[in-house]
């Protein structure tokens, strides 16, 4: 068979509790896919994920399977002494052959994770209790994940955070031009060289190496329903070694500006002062723990450098056709690549401002 991976197949290989009733597609990952699969178990439903792991941007699935069976299982063991524990850790879900994982006839990896109830994952933060939230628990994350026992984890794609390397790539796709984008994207590629002295500037800085989150956008951590509790930290087939300014700087990124990541009007484009604060605030409750001084005094600038970083690769997939992030209309990955640098620039705006306050709260 070809064509679209079948998840109604996958899903007969787990160990569901009960007929699989429904098997629908679930939210709006760029790399991914997820659905949502409702069985039947002695008369009441009972939800679970299941994900198809994208190969083509993760080469070794086998090795992002064994980061996430390890980790999850350090968060839950982590979780079980806290009320309401069982929602505070994803659960994986055991294939029929006793593995965390399925690959199917195609070659296709697979895996499933029991439905956390009563929580949800939002696009855009609408309060600074939510942007606090997310970065608490983003902090904990790591704060948790400290005491993994060794070996160090899989870098499930090398180099992930690496912006250098991604001006590098960058560059090789305005050379190349496969899909005659470049004369379309002459403005945004001229913001992009004009920052290029910045991408080194977390590398070069002598950061300890953590075990980091990577893909910490707001929509990576769910929200209790009934108390806006952020409730755990899910996606988590980045986790790997890295720098913990990625994951901060990541949170300014999906955090601070009320517009989503492909809004086309600009003007709603905006870093929220309130927001990041907020966001520092919720961060060092937990991370404020093992942070060092150089850490702390590149809060702000990581959220600029990260912003900077995923709009030049936007900008990168866009000039190369679309061949890496989902797309859903045309110039799509040049609207985000948009939005982002927008983004940059009113970081740039309030740096300063930024900075002092980090200072104020952390100095
Ligand atoms: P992607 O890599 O495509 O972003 P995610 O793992 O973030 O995939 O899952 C997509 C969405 O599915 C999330 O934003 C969240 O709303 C929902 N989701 C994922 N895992 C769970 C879970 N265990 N319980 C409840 N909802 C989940
Ligand atoms: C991708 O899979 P998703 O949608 O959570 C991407 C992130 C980007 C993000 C931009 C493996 O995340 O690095 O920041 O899109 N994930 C990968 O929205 O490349
Ligand atoms: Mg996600």
């Amino acid at each position: 068979m070809s064509g679209r991976p079948d998840a109604r197949a996958a899903a007969s290989q787990f160990e569901f509790s009960g007929e699989v009733l429904d098997l629908a597609p679930h939210g709006g990952g760029h790399i991914n896919d997820t659905y949502l699969v409702t069985c039947e178990a002695l008369g009441a439903p009972v939800r679970y994920i299941l994900q198809h792991i994208n190969r083509h941007v993760f080469r070794d699935p086998v090795a992002v399977m064994q980061n996430v069976e390890r980790v999850t299982a350090h968060l839950a063991a982590q979780a079980a002494g806290q009320p309401d524990g069982a929602r505070r850790a994803l659960r994986l879900v055991a294939a029929r052959d006793g593995r965390k994982w399925h690959v199917d006839a195609q070659g296709e990896t697979w895996r499933a994770y029991c439905f956390i109830e009563n929580a949800r994952s939002y696009e855009t933060a609408t309060s600074s209790e939510q942007a606090f939230q997310a970065a608490r628990a983003f902090g904990g994350f790591q704060q948790q994940l400290a005491s993994l026992p060794p070996p160090r984890l899989h870098e499930t794609i090398p180099d992930f955070h690496n912006t250098p390397k991604r001006f590098v790539a960058l560059e090789q796709a305005i050379a190349a031009d496969v899909a005659g984008r470049v004369a379309l994207a002459k403005l945004e590629i001229e913001f992009a060289r004009t920052r290029q002295a910045i991408t080194g500037n977390l590398l070069d800085a002598g950061l300890p190496e953590r075990i980091t989150h990577n893909d910490t956008k707001f929509n990576n951590v769910l929200l209790d329903d009934k108390t806006g509790e952020a409730v755990c930290v899910i996606d988590l087939d980045t986790v790997m070694p890295g720098l913990a300014l990625y994951d901060f700087g990541d949170m300014v990124r999906t955090t601070t500006s009320p517009a989503a990541e492909d809004e086309k009007v600009l003007s709603l484009v905006t870093m929220q002062f309130p927001m990041f604060e907020a966001l520092v605030r919720g961060y060092l409750e937990t991370a404020g723990a093992f942070l060092t001084a150089a850490e702390r005094e590149f809060l702000a600038f990581s959220g600029k450098l990260i912003t900077f970083e995923i709009g030049i690769r936007f900008l990168a997939d866009y000039l190369g056709g679309d061949t890496y992030f989902k797309v859903h209309r045309d110039g799509h990955n040049l609207d985000r690549c948009r939005t982002q640098f927008r983004l940059v620039e009113s970081i740039e705006q309030q740096e300063e401002e930024m900075n002092r306050l980090v200072e104020s709260i952390a100095g």
